[in-house]
C-alpha cells in the first residue's frame, strides 16, 4: 500500500513505522490514523515481520497529539463515535498485536501522540522529549485510551498531575515514573530501539503474542490474567516453535524460530 502520512519499511526482520508530517510535528489526522491501522495489520500478518519501531520525522516531534484542526468542529456524537472508532482501529490494535512494538519517542509527544506511545508495549525517548496529555487546555479530555493507560504506567496520582496540569514532563522524570524505559541522546534512540528489537526477533514470535495476550489480559475488567497465562501456556505446547526451541536448548545450537 502507498501511504502519505507514514514511511513503512522493513529490514532484518523489523518493520520500520515513521508518522511523517513533519509541517503539523507529525500530528495525528484521521487519514494517519487510518495509515497506521494497516501498517500495523500489516506488521503483524507478515510473519518475517518480528518487531516494530514506531517514531516520527525529523527530530522534533514523535506526535504532537490529534490534527487541531480537524476535530475543532466535531458534535458530542461525532467525538464517542471518533474515540471508540479510533481506540478499536489503532490504540487497541497495536496494544493487542502479537508482534512487539517499540515507541521511540523524539521530540514532543503530546496528547494523541503519548497515547500511541503508551499503546506501544515499549517506550524509550531521547533527551529532548517533553510527554503530556495537555487534553484539557483545549477543553476535551484525553479520548485515545489516555486515562486509562497512563495511570496504568505512572499510577494513579501522576496521572492525576499530568492530566489536570496539562504539563509535560521530560525524559529524565518519564523514566523515573516508569512512562519510559530509557532514555537517551538523540542519535543513540534508533540504535537503540534496535538493539532491543535484536533481542526480541530472537525469541519464539508464537511465545511472545501468547505472552502479550495474557500480560494484557491482566488489566482488562472481568478478565482472570492468572488463567488466560495458564491457557496460553497450554497453548505453547501445541506449537512448533516450542518444538525448535526446547530441541535446540537440548542439541546445544541456536533456535531458528
Ligand atoms: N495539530 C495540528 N497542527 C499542529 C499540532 C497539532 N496537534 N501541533 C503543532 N501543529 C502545527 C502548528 O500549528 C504549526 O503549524 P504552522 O503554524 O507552521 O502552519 C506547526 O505544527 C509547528 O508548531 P509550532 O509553531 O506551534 O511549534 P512550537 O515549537 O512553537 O511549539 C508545541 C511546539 C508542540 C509546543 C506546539 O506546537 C503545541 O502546543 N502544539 C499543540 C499540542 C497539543 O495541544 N496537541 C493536542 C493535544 S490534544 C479524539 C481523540 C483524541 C484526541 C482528539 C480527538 N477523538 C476521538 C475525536 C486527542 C487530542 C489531543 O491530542
Amino acid at each position: 500500500m502507498d501511504y502519505k502520512n507514514i514511511l513503512f519499511e522493513c529490514k532484518n526482520a523489523i518493520a520500520y513505522i515513521t508518522i511523517n508530517r513533519s509541517k503539523q510535528l507529525n500530528a495525528l489526522n484521521a487519514e494517519t490514523i487510518a495509515e497506521l491501522s494497516s501498517a500495523i495489520t500489516l506488521a503483524e500478518n507478515d510473519k518475517s515481520i518480528k518487531c516494530m519501531i514506531i517514531t516520527g520525522a525529523e527530530d522534533k516531534a514523535f506526535v504532537a497529539g490529534a490534527d487541531i484542526k480537524e476535530f475543532a468542529n466535531y458534535s458530542k456524537k461525532e467525538g464517542e463515535n471518533l474515540a471508540r472508532k479510533g481506540q478499536e482501529s489503532l490504540f487497541d490494535l497495536l496494544e493487542n498485536c502479537g508482534t512487539p512494538s517499540i515507541a521511540a519517542i523524539n521530540g514532543f509527544a503530546l496528547g494523541g501522540g503519548l497515547e500511541l506511545a503508551m499503546a506501544c508495549h515499549i517506550r524509550i525517548a531521547s533527551e529532548n522529549a517533553k510527554m503530556g496529555l495537555p487534553e484539557v487546555s483545549l477543553g476535551v479530555i484525553p479520548g485515545y485510551g489516555g486515562t486509562q493507560r497512563l495511570a496504568n504506567l505512572v499510577g494513579k496520582g501522576k496521572a492525576m498531575e499530568m492530566i489536570t496540569t496539562a504539563g509535560m514532563i521530560l525524559a529524565a522524570d518519564a523514566k523515573s515514573w516508569g512512562l519510559v524505559n530509557y532514555f537517551c541522546t538523540q542519535e543513540k534512540l534508533i540504535p537503540l530501539a534496535e538493539k532491543i528489537a535484536s533481542k526480541i526477533i530472537r525469541n519464539s514470535p508464537s511465545a511472545i503474542a501468547k505472552a502479550i495476550k495474557a500480560v494484557n489480559a491482566g488489566f482488562e475488567e472481568g478478565i482472570n490474567g492468572f488463567e488466560v497465562e495458564k491457557k496460553e501456556f497450554g497453548n505453547c505446547f501445541e506449537s512448533e516453535e516450542f518444538k525448535e526451541g526446547t530441541n535446540a536448548f537440548l542439541e546445544k545450537r541456536k533456535a531458528n524460530f
